[in-house]
C-alpha cells in the first residue's frame, strides 16, 4: 500500500501539569513529540501508512520515543546513537491560556542525523516524502540529510512535501530564509503559516498572494495555514479557500502537524484538493481539543465529533 516517509527529530516532552511559572510547578507529565512523527501518527490514525526515520539516544527517552511512535502503528527506522542523549522539550503553562516551549536539544542524537541514517530505498518506494524546516535548523549534517532525501525522492519521482515550521529558538530569520529559498524550489507541496511564508517570499497583503509567490518558486501546491481563519491555497494553478472549524482550543501545539496529516492522507487516498483542505482543517481543529502535541489526532470515525452537539455519547 502507498506510504508516507518522514525524517526528523522526536524528543522527550515534559509538560507542566498545572499553570504557573515552571520554577513552581510541582509535577510534570512525561511524553514525547516531534513535528514529523506527529504527522506520521496523524496519517496512521486516518488509516494511512507512515514510516518515521530519525536518530535517538540509547537512553530511556530514546526508548520512550521509539516505543510510542511504534505503538501508533508507524514503522520506526531510527538509528540508536550511544554518543548523545535524546533531545528534550518542556512545555510551560505560564497562565492557563499561554504556553511556552523550551528546547534542550543542542548536541542531541536527533541533531546528529546524517544522510547515511536514511535508507534511500525507503524513500524511493514511498508515495510521499514529508520533511520540515525544523531539521535543517538542527545542524549542518541534519540539513544535509534533508537535502539528500529530497534529491533521492526527486530522482525517483516521489512527491516531496515541505512544512516550513519556523522555530525562532533554533536559528535566525535570515538563516531560515536562506534555507527555505534553497528547499522550496525542490519540492512539490509547501505548507506555511502566513508569517513563515513571508520569511520565504517577503510580506504580502493577502495570504493568496503568499501562496502565489510560493508557487512561483516551483511547487505545484502551496498551502497557507491561517489557524482560526482556515486556509488559503494555490493547487495546480487554482486558488482555494477553506474556513476553519470553530472550536474552543485547549492546546494548539501540534495543530499544524495535524493539518498536514489530514491534507497528505487525502492526497495519498487520491482525493481532490478541496477534500484534502477540508480534512486538513478538521484534523487541525481536532488536535486543538486535547492536551498534547499529537495525542488528540483523530481517527476517521471520530471526525463527526466535531459537528456533534451532544456532550455525552452513549
Ligand atoms: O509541531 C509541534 C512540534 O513543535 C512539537 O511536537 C515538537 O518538533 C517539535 C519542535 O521542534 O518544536
Amino acid at each position: 500500500s502507498p506510504y508516507l516517509v518522514t525524517i526528523g527529530e522526536t524528543m522527550g516532552l515534559l509538560t507542566a501539569e498545572q499553570p504557573g511559572p515552571l520554577a513552581h510547578v510541582a509535577s510534570m507529565g512525561l511524553g514525547m513529540g516531534g513535528s514529523e512523527s506527529n504527522v506520521a501518527i496523524g496519517i496512521q490514525r486516518l488509516g494511512g501508512t507512515a514510516i518515521w526515520c530519525g536518530r535517538t539516544g540509547t537512553d530511556s527517552l530514546g526508548t520512550l520515543v521509539r516505543r510510542e511512535i511504534r505503538a501508533e502503528g508507524v514503522t520506526v527506522r531510527a538509528v540508536e546513537d550511544p554518543g548523545a542523549p535524546t533531545g528534550l522539550m518542556m512545555k510551560e503553562r505560564r497562565t492557563a491560556a499561554k504556553q511556552k516551549v523550551s528546547y534542550y536539544r543542542a548536541g542531541s542524537a536527533g541533531s546528529r542525523l546524517s544522510p547515511e541514517d536514511v535508507d534511500p530505498g525507503l524513500i524511493q518506494g514511498a508515495a510521499v516524502l514529508h520533511v520540515t524546516g525544523i531539521t535543517p535548523a538542527l545542524s549542518p549534517s541534519a540539513a544535509k540529510t534533508i537535502r539528500s532525501a529530497i534529491d533521492v525522492a526527486r530522482s525517483a519521482g516521489v512527491t516531496v512535501s515541505f512544512d516550513l515550521n519556523y522555530r525562532s529558538n533554533l536559528w535566525t530569520a535570515a538563516e531560515a530564509t536562506r534555507s527555505y529559498q534553497e528547499i522550496i524550489p525542490l519540492v512539490d507541496i509547501v505548507f506555511a503559516g502566513d508569517e513563515e511564508a513571508a520569511l520565504a517570499v517577503g510580506p504580502a497583503a493577502d495570504p493568496a498572494d503568499l501562496a502565489r509567490l510560493l508557487v512561483d518558486l516551483g511547487p505545484a501546491e502551496a498551502i497557507i495555514k491561517l489557524g482560526t481563519k482556515g486556509t488559503v491555497a494555490v493547487i495546480d494553478g487554482q486558488l482555494y479557500h477553506q474556513p476553519a472549524v470553530p472550536i474552543d482550543p485547549v492546546d494548539t501545539v501540534g495543530a499544524g502537524d495535524a493539518f498536514v496529516a489530514g491534507y497528505l492522507a487525502e492526497l495519498m487516498a487520491g482525493k481532490a484538493p478541496a477534500e484534502r483542505l477540508e480534512l486538513a482543517v478538521q484534523t487541525g481543529a481536532f488536535a486543538c481539543l486535547a492536551y498534547g502535541d499529537w495525542e488528540g489526532l483523530p481517527t476517521r470515525a471520530e471526525l463527526s465529533l466535531l459537528s456533534q452537539s451532544e456532550s455525552v455519547t452513549r
